[in-house]
């Protein structure tokens, strides 16, 4: 963790306490303003909040994609309809090393049982490729984070459903959505993010060379850790996303803000060119074979088409064989007697 929010921490108790002798209130410190608490501030490049400035439907340093719809209070990344995909893109590269990202998001609509598919935050190199990974490209290169909200029943995964998994990708791997992603995580969360009331808030922090995911869905202020993964190692200069996508089930999916922390680099940090860097992760999930999926149909009635097809051979040339043997037999019997 950041020195930083430790700092901030201490204060918030002097704080809760102070307020707690001054009136005995249950009044709860904010665990979302501690950088603030301690003056530091969003980069406002980097970031989104309301009011949305800009003329009509653009943002100044945010470029949109596919059914993007702002209103004067969220970002509406795809409606409650089938087959609808949207994404807001940050236009500046991140150029510093670590940083921590905090999105408040909303995910909710008619469905009282089916529901999807979900939305992705991302740190790439390409931003702007409409795909079929939650509205983004696949084959990405960089970070991935899905909110996941319908489970695909091909997976043999023992989670439950909202569930958010990271993965990171060097531009050679694909996301198995039949699966839901799980042969390529390397770490996630059960998190019931979708279809409350309060506010619901995803943090991300990156810093010395480790990715914490934290979340509030329920309505706290308070974090819950989701994971926290060390050896993750992601380049600089990529781009900041968050994106969703619609197929035969439907949600809104909403923005309503992001706010993007410079944090300072680890004391230990080393001079590295951080620009170079190939994305990769040490996988903290546990892994998976793709032996215990069963196969489709299909290749049951291959192999029980091809046994039997053995089978039938098998008998035809032991048959034959054993004619010819008696005939062999009956031929010797007659050359010796
Ligand atoms: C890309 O990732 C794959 C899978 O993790 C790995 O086998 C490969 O070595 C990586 N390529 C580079 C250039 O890092
Ligand atoms: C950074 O990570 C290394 C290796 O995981 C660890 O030894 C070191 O204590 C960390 N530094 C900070 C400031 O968190
Ligand atoms: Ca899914």
């Amino acid at each position: 963790m950041a020195q930083a929010p430790k700092q901030a921490h201490s204060t918030i108790v002097i704080t809760v306490a102070f307020v707690l002798l001054l009136g005995g209130s249950s009044v709860r410190a904010n665990q979302h303003n501690e950088y603030e608490e301690i003056g530091i501030y969003p980069q406002r490049e980097h970031s989104l909040t309301k009011p949305y400035q800009g003329s009509g439907m653009t943002i100044p340093n945010w470029d949109f994609i596919g059914n993007t719809m702002v209103t004067t209070s969220f970002i509406r990344l795809t409606t409650d309809t089938q087959s609808r995909l949207g994404g807001i893109w940050n236009k500046v590269p991140i150029y510093f090393p670590n940083w921590e990202v905090i999105l408040e998001f909303k995910v909710a609509g008619h469905g009282k049982e089916l529901f999807g598919d979900g939305m992705a935050f991302w740190y790439v190199k390409h931003p702007m490729q409409a795909g079929n990974v939650f509205g983004s490209a696949d084959y990405f290169f960089g970070l991935g984070i899905f909110l996941d909200t319908y489970a695909n029943q091909n997976g043999a995964h023992s989670h439950t459903h909202p569930y958010i998994s990271a993965m990171i990708n060097n531009a050679t791997i694909s996301y198995d959505h039949d699966r839901d992603g799980t042969h390529s995580e390397f770490a996630g969360c059960e998190s019931k993010f979708r279809g409350v009331d309060h506010d619901t808030y995803l943090s991300i922090r990156y810093y010395n060379d480790s990715l914490t995911l934290r979340t509030d869905v329920d309505g706290s202020g308070n974090w819950e850790q989701c994971f926290h993964a060390e050896g993750v190692r992601l380049p600089t200069g990529l781009y900041m996303g968050v994106t969703a996508a619609t197929g035969e089930l439907s949600d809104n999916h909403d923005v309503i803000s992001i706010k993007t922390y410079m944090l300072d680099a680890p004391y230990s940090a080393s001079r590295e060119d951080r620009s170079l860097i190939i994305p990769s992760a040490v996988d903290a999930a546990p892994h998976r074979d793709h032996a215990h999926d069963l196969p489709p149909p299909t290749s049951w009635l291959k192999f029980f088409f091809y046994s039997l097809l053995t089978i039938v051979g098998l008998a035809i040339v032991g048959g034959v064989g054993y004619v010819l043997y008696q005939k062999k037999q009956e031929s010797s019997r007659k050359r010796f007697y």
